[in-house]
């Protein structure tokens, strides 16, 4: 299964045969006051350098989260949606729970984007499919609805089927529908990862669809997150998680070597490329 996304004229294909797609995460406000109140102020520059650390470390496409409490997200998601593309061709992931700031991001992105995200919700559904078809963007459908989280991988997997579902009803084709089976603090539930992974294999097994999470999630809390990520990361990678929201920085090498030694890096050529890029 390919999924496409494009920037101004840039492609990335997300394929279910790998190699892995990296979403990079950082431009999201969580512990980064500082991305708020430049943004605020109108000052771009601080978000561009976020942009480009990631770029250089070989993110493929951006996640972009401006949400915070007291922000207008409706008119700032679209302003630095159009100051990222004025500066860089990588593909953007529109990150916002308000359709409304979806929709107005979506207006002014060249391209096809990747929308985060739908959930089973219905409500949820009636908003953003239609945007999605309108626009011809990709979507994150988080495995998730009405009633709440299941701990069941089984019920995650109904979830998926069901957004996968009427999302092709509304005529969005199956390789835009990616799916997000919920990665969530292990030290919060000791089952937490194994949850998400037996999902990550499920949803892989039976949907065939390409599958992203947000995968620093499961270290909250914790000492040594990197080796936790990477180690969780890994484990995903095998059972069929192909496009992680994570960050770059931390994560490429374990991505680059996981690639390698599941056969998807002829000649380690991506593997190296990205250790020479380190020195
Ligand atoms: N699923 C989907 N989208 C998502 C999430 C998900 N978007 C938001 C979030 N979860 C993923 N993005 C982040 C962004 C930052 C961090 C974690 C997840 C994070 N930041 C560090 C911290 O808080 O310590 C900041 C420092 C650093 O860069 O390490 O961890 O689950 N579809």
């Amino acid at each position: 299964m390919k999924t496409i996304l494009t920037g101004r004229t840039k492609e990335v294909i997300i394929d279910t045969d790998g190699p892995v797609i990296i979403i990079g995460e950082s431009i999201n406000p969580t512990r980064r006051k500082k991305l708020v109140s430049s943004l605020e102020a109108g000052d771009f520059e601080y978000v561009l350098e976020l942009a480009r650390i990631q770029i250089n470390a070989m993110a493929d496409v951006l996640d972009v989260n401006v949400g915070y409490p007291g922000v207008d997200d409706v008119k700032l998601l679209p302003e630095t949606v159009q100051v990222l593309q004025d500066n860089f061709d990588i593909p953007l992931c529109l990150d916002s729970p308000n359709p409304k700031a979806i929709e107005a991001a979506l207006m002014v992105a060249k391209g096809k984007c990747l929308i985060n995200s739908v959930n089973g919700e219905e409500r949820s559904l009636q908003a953003l499919l239609p945007l999605a078809k309108e626009y011809g963007a990709a979507i994150i459908g988080l495995v998730m609805d009405d009633t709440g989280i299941t701990h069941l991988p089984e019920k995650r997997l109904l979830i998926a089927e069901k957004i996968l579902e009427r999302a092709v009803k509304m005529g969005i084709k199956e390789e835009n529908v990616v799916i997000d089976p919920l990665a969530m603090a292990v030290s919060a539930e000791t089952n937490a990862c194994l949850i998400t992974l037996e999902t990550i294999r499920l949803v892989h097994q039976k949907l065939g669809l390409n599958i992203t999470m947000g995968a620093s999630n499961i270290s909250f809390g914790l000492p040594n997150r990197e080796i936790l990520n990477a180690a969780f990361m890994a484990l995903s990678i095998l059972n069929g998680l192909t496009c992680p929201i994570a960050n770059p920085e931390k994560i490429t090498a374990t991505i680059r070597a996981t690639d390698l030694i599941l056969a998807r890096d002829e000649f380690a050529i991506r593997f190296v490329e990205n250790f020479q890029s380190t020195l």
